[in-house]
């Protein structure tokens, strides 16, 4: 009888403890697709080169580390694959929590510094947990203007 209550109270307690700490199994709003999980090991560097393999866009914040719920710049560096600095490209940048199906609370808004440089402000992440932030690059001055995109991973807390 006594191993028996506990038994019980041992897997509400583990039901409590995962439904609290995993976003990702809860069920998606209705006309949302699914939420993303998380991958094990996270690529967290702030240098990555975009999925097409045409630029190496890098960040540096002007709050670090990062925290939550803090308006803050990013100085984007953006450079071609022979390390070039990429100066008159049109520079966008989106983000979000792909665990939870929402983007960002702010739209940053991109000047250009010059020297490859890119100036992103008004950043903002209103939750602990796991960001993606996507700089869209298109090279305004090559013939065949493309649109690539580099994805950086935050961990905040
Ligand atoms: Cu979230």
């Amino acid at each position: 009888m006594c191993m028996r209550s506990y038994s019980i109270a041992f897997v509400l307690f583990v039901l409590f403890l995962g439904g609290c700490s995993s976003p990702s199994t809860r069920s998606p709003m209705a006309g949302q697709t699914p939420a993303v999980t998380r991958p094990a090991n996270l690529n967290l560097a702030t240098t990555q080169a975009s999925l097409g393999g045409k630029f190496t866009v890098s960040y540096k914040s002007d709050l670090d580390p990062v925290t939550i719920n803090k308006l803050h710049t990013w100085t984007l560096h953006v450079a071609d694959t022979a390390g070039k600095p990429l100066d008159n490209a049109t520079v966008a940048i989106d983000g979000g929590m792909p665990e939870h199906n929402h983007g960002m609370p702010t739209q940053p808004i991109v000047t250009p510094l010059g020297g490859g440089d890119y100036r992103a402000e008004g950043i903002k992440f209103q939750m602990p947990g796991w960001w993606t932030v996507t700089v869209t690059v298109t090279d305004t001055v090559g013939a065949a203007a493309q649109p690539d995109s580099a994805t950086f991973n935050l961990m905040l807390q």
